[in-house]
């Protein structure tokens, strides 16, 4: 059993930060699970656009207020506490947090932790992550 607690793996080093966005890795690539959990934190009035070409990914909001654009459809959905969207299709999207945004995250496959934002808004498959 994986029993961990959040400052631990700040601690760790387990975390990744953007100039917007901070993401706590609770569990990667080698955990063995098969899926990464991630809690991501995104700057009140920040806006992302992500495209995880290689990855399915899960998110559900636990705080904050915000919303999310297809950008394939340019449909917009709010997000707040309760909210879960699954980017089943590796959907390009566009993320706004009106206010600060706390979401857990579930990515497969699971990332290492050695990723990159990629310039069209990716992160490497695993096999191409040195
Ligand atoms: C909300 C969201 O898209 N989170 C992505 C996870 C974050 N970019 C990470 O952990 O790398």
């Amino acid at each position: 059993m994986i029993v961990r607690d959040f400052d631990d793996v700040v601690k760790n080093g387990n975390s990744v930060s953007d100039a917007n966005w901070t993401s706590v890795r609770m569990l990667l690539a080698d955990d063995g699970m098969g899926f990464s959990f991630h809690i991501t934190f995104l700057e009140a009035g920040s806006e992302h656009t992500f495209e995880y070409k290689n990855h399915f990914e899960s998110v559900y909001c636990i705080q904050g207020k915000g919303s999310i654009t297809d950008l394939k459809t340019g449909e917009t959905h709010p997000i707040k506490p309760g909210t879960m969207y699954a980017l089943n299709e590796h959907d390009r999207h566009t993320l706004r947090a009106e206010e600060e945004l706390v979401m857990a995250c579930v990515f497969n496959p699971p990332v290492t932790g050695r990723e990159v934002h990629q310039e069209d808004g990716s992160y490497a498959a695993p096999e191409d992550v040195a």
